[in-house]
């Protein structure tokens, strides 16, 4: 027995001096390791987190005619909206240039866009409603039959925009009156809603 405890005594402080700087360098690399495994975990917690928030949703099924087959790839235009081209289809056969549009953030009622809902958006609303001026509502084709417009304007949806939407804008802050349908409870002057057919927001992400 205390043959092979010396033997075991020998070994140990020949295998320390063996490693000596090593130890300390494996150690470190070790540490490096886990610590670059920690901050990739993390990363990948991070970003299934944030997939959570992510909607997927198919915007258009293309077929041969009239809209175009085969379609290739996708930019993304100044006005938020998808734009590309399709190999086939179209009138003559040669394919056609499409775009999808995205539901993109404004703050529900702003007619300014301003970035925020207000009395100057009732104002915006009757001028363009009734002296034109703004010549037009800020999405779609800028008609007041415009769906976007719809969504981003009728504060109180009866499925128009019309002088009961301006009223609502300007009674909701000193009435409590009724918000937009798609206003952020708590933030309803402010926060930014998904609206299809209507640019992004000058202060929406
Ligand atoms: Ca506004």
């Amino acid at each position: 027995m205390l043959f092979h405890g010396t033997y075991r005594l020998a070994f140990g402080n020949a295998l320390k001096r063996f490693l000596g700087g090593r130890y300390v360098h494996l150690w470190r690399t070790v540490k490096k390791a886990l610590a670059a495994w920690i901050a990739v975990l993390a990363r990948l917690a991070l970003e299934g987190a944030a997939d959570q928030n992510v909607r997927y949703e198919v915007l258009h099924n293309f077929v041969p005619f009239p809209n175009g087959e085969g379609p290739g790839n996708l930019i993304q235009g100044s006005d938020g909206n998808l734009y590309g081209t399709t190999e086939w289809g179209g009138s003559a056969g040669a394919g056609v240039i499409f775009r999808l549009t995205l539901p993109l953030p404004q703050v529900p009622g702003d007619c300014n866009q301003d970035g925020a809902a207000d009395l100057s958006d009732a104002i915006c609303l009757f001028g363009t409603l009734f002296l034109g001026d703004p010549a037009r509502f800020p999405c779609g084709d800028g008609t007041p039959g415009h769906e976007a417009n719809r969504s981003l304007l009728d504060w109180q949806p009866d499925g128009q925009v019309d002088i009961s939407d301006g009223i609502g804008i300007l009674l909701f802050p000193f009435t409590g009156g009724p918000r937009h349908p798609l206003a952020v409870p708590g933030q309803e002057t402010s926060a930014c809603a998904a609206i299809t057919g209507c640019p992004s927001g000058p202060r929406c992400p």
